[in-house]
């Protein structure tokens, strides 16, 4: 519904009825916000959404006093079968509070020890399909491979579940499945009112059905053993008492945190590791001072075992990864309410309930971010330069009690890959990409392929020595 006070409130109304919001639903308003300033109102047949990436907006929306997370018409929609999954629950739906208290320990920083040896295990199925493209002269599918990783980790280290998705040459079914749940959670955000949608509803519901009963096989397999001793989520959500009432979660909504953290979990980790191999491949200079952090780390091996330790070392690897998650955070969008009437940033009335949309990927735009936001510089991750910088100019993972779970996980798997790959092998940009982005809810570079050579001992000894500035990037 409009809301009146928006009509009242300083800001542009910019009504897409006319062409919908196609495909590419958040690079549309990427491109209104461009035309029309960083505060917008969006209109597609009288519904209003507010879209906000003003540093001081956000910054205010940060304030957990005054507002706290929305679950706005896609969340909505993705509810439809995650429930009241971490992801999707109302802020005081019980289950949000319980569950959280029970998983945030397994997501602690000092956890991702226990997950390591799988993400290890994971990595090294990719290498092995890419060393055999690369043996064949084939090239790889980044982010199809990227997924086929992020899936399998996440099943095993969450459920001790094999999907296997590097045997098959057609993502798993339940991937499938989610991946078009997904796509009717966006897709439905634009129907037009009166059109007739039943066969995209069935198909949706038999979508969902499957995905309920793969994860109910899942944990029927696991309930009546003994789970005290189990490392994974799975076996956490079987066996912790809340510790506070001493009570587990019921089955209903391990089910639903189960189908949660496949999708929280995968889309938005390969998203993010496939554009920063893209970046990669595009600045040969970047891709020189990571080579430089992994040859200072492993040398000439063949396949080095890399140790947890190792991961946290690995900080301009981790940089580039911040700097393609700025450009391009893949999970673009995230909602915010009043929790009562106020003045957001002290100039845009809204009312208690009324929420606003917050566009990371303008909001990591800003002129905050100097006067060529759109340069890929991991500089500007530097400890010095992350310091003098507001920590709200940087959202990927969202903000305050209902950010991202998953932060630690997600960093610590993909870095570590990232730093493997490019330790092993040289990119080439066969096909000369130019980056398109498909949107499926999360954001990925579509139909991005590379070819590999295996890089040699040679390459590594003409690499610059730590310390040697010889190819520092471009500022
Ligand atoms: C969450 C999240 C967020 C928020 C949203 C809102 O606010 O609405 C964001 C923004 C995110 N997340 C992002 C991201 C990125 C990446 C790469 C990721 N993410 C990853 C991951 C992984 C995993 C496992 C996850 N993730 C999970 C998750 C969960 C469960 C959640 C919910 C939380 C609560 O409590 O609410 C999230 N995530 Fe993330």
């Amino acid at each position: 519904a409009a809301h009146p006070d928006l009509a009242a409130a300083p800001v542009p109304v910019a009504d897409i009825s006319a062409t919908g919001p196609g495909s590419t639903p958040i690079q549309q308003v990427m491109g209104l916000m461009r035309e029309h300033g960083p505060v917008l109102v969006r209109r597609l047949h009288g519904r209003d959404v507010m879209f906000v990436a003003d540093l001081d907006l956000v910054t205010d929306l940060a304030d957990e006093s005054r507002f706290a997370k929305h679950i706005g018409p896609a969340l909505e929609n993705v509810r439809e079968f995650a429930a009241d999954g971490l992801f999707t629950a109302y802020n005081d739906e019980p289950n949000w509070a319980k569950a959280h208290d029970i998983l945030m320990p397994a997501f602690a920083l000092g956890s991702m020890r226990t997950y390591h040896p799988v993400m290890l295990k994971v990595a090294r199925r990719l290498i092995d399909a890419w060393d055999g493209a690369a043996r064949a002269g084939q090239p790889v599918n980044v982010p199809d491979d990227m997924t086929r990783m992020t899936l399998d980790t996440i099943g095993l280290a969450g459920f001790d579940y094999d999907f296997g998705s590097f045997e098959r040459p057609e993502p798993h079914p339940f991937v499938e499945a989610m991946v078009r749940g997904l796509e009717w959670s966006m897709h439905r955000l634009a129907r037009v009112p009166g059109e007739d949608h039943s066969a995209a509803d069935a198909a949706f519901r038999a979508d969902a059905d499957y995905l309920a009963r793969v994860v109910d096989d899942v944990i029927a397999a696991r309930t009546g053993t003994d789970q005290s001793g189990a490392t994974d989520l799975l076996g956490l959500m079987l066996s912790a008492p809340h510790p506070a009432d001493g009570t587990t979660l019921d089955h209903a909504n391990i089910r639903n945190q189960v189908i949660t953290f496949l999708i929280a979990g995968h889309e938005t980790t390969s998203g993010a590791m496939s554009f920063a191999l893209h970046y990669l491949a595009k600045h040969p200079e970047v891709l020189n001072l990571v080579r430089r952090e992994v040859d200072a780390l492993w040398g000439d091996q063949e396949d080095p075992e890399p140790t947890y330790d190792e991961v946290g070392r690995l900080t301009y690897t981790r940089q580039v990864l911040n700097e393609a998650l700025r450009l391009w955070p893949t999970a673009a969008a995230f909602s915010r309410h009043a929790l009562k009437d106020t003045l957001l940033g002290g100039r845009v009335p809204m009312r208690a309930g009324q929420a606003v949309t917050v566009l990371a990927p303008m909001l990591h735009r800003q002129p905050v971010w100097g006067d060529n936001p759109d340069l890929f510089d991991p500089e500007r991750f530097t400890p010095e330069a992350e310091a003098a910088r507001s920590p709200h100019a940087f959202k990927p993972f969202g903000t305050g009690e209902r950010a991202c779970i998953g932060r630690q996980f997600a960093l610590h798997e993909a870095t570590m890959l990232l730093a493997m790959l490019v330790h092993r092998y040289r990119l080439h940009d066969h096909a000369g990409y130019r980056l398109t982005i498909k949107e499926t809810l999360t954001l990925k570079p579509d139909g991005f392929t590379l070819t590999l050579t295996p890089r040699t001992p040679a390459d590594r000894t003409h690499a610059p020595l730590p310390g040697v500035a010889a190819t520092a990037p471009a500022r």
